[in-house]
């Protein structure tokens, strides 16, 4: 079988994913978590947990001069967060379009946002944006220990 180097290393891509407080309380984890299941992507961590306003405001850090910034770190802290890594081919720019655009009235029907909210400051679910970002938000909110590595039964219908 040949071998494409680059479409290996895109397979390990990574992107962080978290479920802001008001998914959790509208009891959508399992939906939310449902979709990237069944698009094919792996989980590789999970973890429910209440973030400080300081880490809030870390992890929404390129935000800091927006006027809704202290607001949205103030409702990110206010409950728990289900914070994940999904892996998978294309999983960053393609988990974007599976949660939809940031206000959920210009999300498009099908997409997470699209269906489950209507708010921009409720807007459900966060996504890293980027490559760099990915890797960031991914060392902010887990220990390198924390990411599990493993074969998912599925993979070898998923790629070939
Ligand atoms: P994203 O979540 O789609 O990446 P960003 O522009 O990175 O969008 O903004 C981060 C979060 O800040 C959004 O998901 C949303 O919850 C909140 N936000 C963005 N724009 C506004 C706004 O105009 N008013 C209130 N909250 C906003
Ligand atoms: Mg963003």
């Amino acid at each position: 079988m040949l071998q494409d180097p680059t479409v290996e290393a895109a397979e390990l891509e990574r992107t962080f994913i978290a479920i802001k407080p008001d998914g959790v309380q509208r009891g959508l984890i399992s939906e939310i978590i449902g979709r990237f299941e069944r698009k094919g992507y792996k989980l590789v961590a999970i973890k429910l947990i209440v973030p400080t306003k300081e880490f809030a405001a870390q992890h929404y850090d390129d935000l800091s001069s927006r006027p809704f910034f202290n607001g949205l770190c103030d409702f990110l802290s206010s409950g728990p967060v289900v914070a994940m890594v999904w892996e998978g081919q294309g999983v960053i720019k393609y988990g974007r379009k599976l949660i939809g655009a940031t206000s959920p009235q210009a999300s498009e029907p099908g997409t997470i946002r699209g269906d489950l909210c209507v708010q921009v400051s409720r807007n459900i679910i966060h996504g890293s944006d980027g490559p760099e970002t990915a890797v960031n938000e991914i060392g902010l909110w887990f220990k390198p220990e924390e990411l599990v590595s493993y074969t998912k039964n599925d993979e070898k219908w998923l790629y070939e």
